[in-house]
C-alpha cells in the first residue's frame, strides 16, 4: 500500500461554473474536474497550508500497484516520460508514491543501461498493441527509449526530500543510462543523440518526420503488416491518432530491430531513421545538469564535471546544427543526411527549457512562441506552427496543445526572466485543464479536450 495523504477522490458537482480565461472573457466550463477538487490540488500552487494540499485526483484513479499508467482507457503500462512527470507532479504531494513510481521505472532498465519507453504490465495483454509478446525482446518491455526525463525527476524528488540515501541508491542507475545513451546515441559523437524511431521523441506523428516517413515507407514498409489489430483506435477517434501509414513504418523499423536480436548498438549503427530531434536533446542537454547537480549533492564533483561537459556539448551541437535563424526556431536533423528538417514544432521551442539559447535567441524564440499566427493559439501553445502544411489542431502531434509542453515551456521561460509570459502561458494551461479535464491534448483555439480521457501528466498544471 502507498502512502497516500489527503486522498479525496473527485465527487465534485455537476453544475457548470464561470471562469475567467487568459482573454478576460467569462466563459462557462464544464466542470470535468471539480472546481472544488482543481483548487485543492492547486493548492500547492497558491501557497496554502500543507494539510489542504490533495493529490490530483487522477493520479490516484489511475494508480496501479507499483506505478500510474498514463490513462486507464488508453495506456494500460508504464511508459518512460510519463512515469517522469507523474514522479515530478507527486513529489509536490506525497514524495514515497513518486520514489515508487521512479523505483518501478528503473526495474525495466537493461544491463547495458538502456531504459525502455513501456514496461509492460503482464495482466493486460491483449488491451495494448504492440504487447511484450510483439515485441520479443525477451523481456516485459518494449526495445526502444523515450525523451530522456529520468533526472529530472529524481532532481525533483531530491528538491522536495532531501533524501541523500535515496540518491546514493538511484544515482548509479541513472548514471548507466546517460552512459548507454552517450556511447550508444551520440552517433557523431559530437553532443547529439539520435532518436531511431518515431516512438523515442514521445511526439510520434509529428509532421517533422512526415518526409522521412514517406520515403521510408516507399523504399522499404509499403508491404509491412502489423502481426496485431490496432486498438489504439478504439477509444479516440482515428481521425486524431497516427495513420495506417505511420504504424507500417513504426512496426517496419520494429522488425528492423528485432532481426538485430535487439543489439542497441547495432541498431543505432543501422537503423535509417536517425534524428537528432530537439526535444529529446533539449531533455537530454538538462538531464545532464540535473544529474550533474545530483552529484554535487553526493560529493561526487568528479561525476558532476564530467556530466556538464556532456551539457555544454550538447548545447553547442545545438546552437551549431540545429538553429536557424531565419525561422526563429530549432529544426530537427536528419543524422543520415545530414540535412535540417525544417518544419516549426514545439519540440524546436523547448531547448529554452535546457538553457540552449543565448539571449537574442532565446528573444526570437519567445517571440515565435508568443506569435498568434505561429504558435500562440487562443487556448494553448500549438504543438505546431500553424503555417505548416501538416498543421492539424486536432490530430496527437501534429498541432494540438499538451500540458508537458506547457510544462517545459513555462520551465524555459522562467529560467531566461520572461516572468510575463511565463504567467500567460500557466493560465493557458490551467484554464484548459479546468474546462475540459485531464485530456490527453487539446485543441489550442477552441480548448476542446482530445485523445484519451483521464490523462495523468496533464496534472503537471498543479505545479506550475
Ligand atoms: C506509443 C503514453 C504514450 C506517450 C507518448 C504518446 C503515446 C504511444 C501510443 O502515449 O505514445 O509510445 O500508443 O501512441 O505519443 O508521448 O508517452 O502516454
Amino acid at each position: 500500500m502507498l502512502g497516500v495523504s489527503q486522498v479525496s477522490p473527485n465527487k465534485g458537482s455537476q453544475k457548470n461554473y464561470l471562469s475567467v480565461n487568459s482573454l478576460n472573457t467569462v466563459v462557462v466550463q464544464r466542470p470535468y474536474v471539480s472546481a472544488q477538487a482543481f483548487q485543492q490540488a492547486d493548492s500547492v500552487h497558491f501557497g496554502s497550508t500543507a494539510n489542504t494540499k490533495q493529490i490530483p485526483d487522477v493520479l490516484i484513479k489511475n494508480r496501479k500497484e507499483d506505478f500510474i499508467t498514463p490513462s486507464p482507457h488508453q495506456y494500460y503500462h508504464q511508459w518512460l516520460w510519463d512515469a517522469a512527470f507523474h514522479a515530478i507532479v507527486l513529489s509536490h504531494y506525497d514524495v514515497d508514491m513518486a520514489k515508487k513510481e521512479m523505483n518501478t521505472l528503473l526495474k525495466a532498465q537493461w544491463p547495458n543501461g538502456f531504459v525502455p519507453h513501456i514496461q509492460m504490465d503482464p495482466k493486460v495483454v491483449k488491451e495494448y498493441h504492440p504487447n511484450a509478446q510483439d515485441w520479443a525482446t525477451g523481456r516485459n518491455t518494449s526495445g526502444v527509449t523515450q525523451t530522456p526525463m529520468i533526472a529530472a525527476a529524481i532532481r525533483e524528488i531530491y528538491q522536495q526530500a532531501g533524501d541523500k540515501e535515496y540518491l546514493k541508491q538511484t544515482l548509479p542507475k541513472v548514471l548507466k543510462y546517460h552512459q548507454w545513451l552517450k556511447s550508444d546515441r551520440e552517433i557523431q559523437q559530437d553532443g547529439l543523440v539520435a532518436i531511431i524511431h518515431p516512438w523515442e521523441p514521445g511526439s510520434d506523428n509529428s509532421p517533422i518526420f512526415d518526409s522521412l516517413r514517406n520515403k521510408l515507407w516507399e523504399q522499404h514498409y509499403r508491404d509491412v503488416k502489423l502481426p496485431f489489430t490496432r486498438v489504439d483506435t478504439k477509444h479516440v477517434d482515428p481521425s486524431q491518432r497516427p495513420s495506417d501509414k505511420d504504424y507500417q513504418v513504426y512496426w517496419g523499423l520494429v522488425e528492423a530491430f528485432q532481426k538485430t536480436g535487439w543489439d542497441q548498438a547495432k541498431m543505432a549503427e543501422t537503423s535509417p531513421f536517425a534524428v537528432a530531434d530537439p526535444m529529446f536533446n533539449a531533455a537530454w542537454a538538462q538531464a545532464n545538469q540535473d544529474l550533474a547537480y545530483l552529484y554535487e549533492q553526493i560529493d561526487d564533483p568528479k561525476t558532476a564535471d564530467t556530466l556538464k561537459s556532456w551539457a555544454e556539448q550538447t548545447k553547442k551541437a545545438m546552437n551549431d546544427q540545429m538553429w536557424s535563424e531565419e525561422a526563429s526556431v530549432y529544426y530537427a536533423k536528419d543524422l543520415r543526411s545530414g540535412e535540417k528538417i525544417p518544419v516549426k514544432t514545439s519540440n524546436g521551442l523547448l531547448p529554452l527549457y535546457a538553457g540552449v539559447p543565448n539571449q537574442h535567441q532565446a528573444k526570437k524564440l519567445v517571440a515565435t512562441m508568443m506569435d498568434p499566427d505561429a504558435f500562440k493559439g487562443h487556448y494553448g501553445i500549438r504543438g505546431v506552427d500553424k503555417s505548416e502544411p501538416g498543421y492539424d489542431p486536432k490530430n496527437y502531434w501534429r498541432g494540438p496543445s499538451w500540458i508537458n509542453i506547457h510544462w517545459f515551456l513555462v520551465n524555459g521561460l522562467k529560467r531566461y526572466g520572461f516572468d510575463k509570459e511565463a504567467a500567460e502561458v500557466t493560465k493557458k494551461a490551467k484554464d484548459l485543464v479546468a474546462k475540459e479535464g485531464y485530456r490527453e491534448y487539446y485543441h489550442p483555439d477552441t480548448g476542446t479536450g482530445l485523445g484519451a480521457k483521464d490523462f495523468a501528466w496533464s496534472s503537471l498544471v498543479h505545479i506550475l
